[in-house]
């Protein structure tokens, strides 16, 4: 197991990331043509990716099975990811977890196109308590008590959800940023996949869309090495810890006790106040 790699406070996973890169990618140069995927980790990253590549070959899933994940959409902040995006001609598609903050910064002045997924952060605690606490990436956890103390203090990878939300929703009036929500994209998958061609400016003759939907759901995504993250060398991520999980909604429920969930209300509301209502509408 690694420790974090500490950043500027920000605990960065210990395995594949390194100080100089997260401050390379900083001055990373966006260009307007490109598309970015940027969210709070355990928030449906992969599931965005997989269907984003899928609509750009019209749902033919040649290359989603040949090609593993992190080399369709390279994960900036990373060793790898940044070398591919450098060595890379655009236009680039990328995946990013960074903070506001510490995105390249020439994003803000391009019209490179942004997707922003978020997700019930009860649930994306229990997401990352299942994949980080079990991986060889940052420090385990000894229980899901501490696991919830961690999150609660930003002392999870890639800091504290409620900043890292905060932070990027403010971009949310802009027209090169779609805020998509991963209850929604539960609960109408077909929907989810025409707003993101829309935003895109990709048209998708119907039996296109219902490829992109069948290659992207939870099975197919589960079964597809390429994305399921299995052939990821053991020490990094050990067998049988599945990318793929449950993939649900409101699986918090089955793990936060009353008392956490009532000092999760509490935190959420001192810490998020000020947004409007329904932003957040989730279970
Ligand atoms: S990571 O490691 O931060 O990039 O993880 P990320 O991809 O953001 O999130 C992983 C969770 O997304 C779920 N997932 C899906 N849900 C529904 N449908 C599809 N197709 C899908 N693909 C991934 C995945 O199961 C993780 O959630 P949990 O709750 O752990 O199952």
């Amino acid at each position: 197991m690694s420790d974090y790699s500490w950043f500027e406070g920000i605990p960065f996973p210990g395995l594949g990331f390194k100080t100089k890169i997260i401050e390379e990618a900083h001055k990373f140069l966006i260009r307007d043509e490109d598309t970015i995927i940027l969210t709070y980790p355990k928030s449906g990253t992969n599931w965005l990716i997989e269907i984003v590549c899928l609509i750009e070959k019209k749902g033919n899933p040649e290359w989603v099975k040949s090609v593993p994940i992190w080399e369709r959409s390279p994960w900036i902040e990373t060793e790898i990811g940044y070398k591919m995006l450098n060595d890379k001609e655009g236009p680039h598609l990328m995946s990013s977890h960074l903070p506001f903050h510490r995105f390249p910064k020439s994003f803000f002045s391009s019209k490179a196109k942004m997707i922003y997924v978020i997700r019930n952060p009860r649930d994306v605690l229990v997401s990352g308590y299942f994949f980080w606490g079990n991986s060889n990436l940052v420090k385990n956890p000894d229980s899901l008590t501490t696991y919830f103390e961690w999150f609660l203090n930003g002392n999870v990878a890639y800091g504290s959800w409620f900043e890292h939300t905060r932070a990027w929703l403010s971009m949310r009036e802009r027209e090169n940023f779609l805020l998509l929500k991963y209850e929604d994209m539960k609960k109408d998958p077909r929907r989810t996949i025409e707003k993101i061609c829309d935003f895109l400016e990709k048209k998708l003759e119907p039996d296109e869309l219902d490829m992109v939907l069948k290659y992207s759901s939870f099975q197919a995504m589960k079964e597809n090495n390429m994305t399921n993250f299995s052939i990821i060398n053991s020490d990094v991520i050990p067998s049988g810890l599945k990318l793929m999980r449950k993939g649900t909604t409101g699986d918090w429920k089955n793990h936060l006790t009353v008392a956490q969930a009532e000092a999760f209300d509490k935190a959420f509301q001192e810490k998020m106040s000020g947004f409007p209502p329904g932003l957040f509408s989730w279970e």
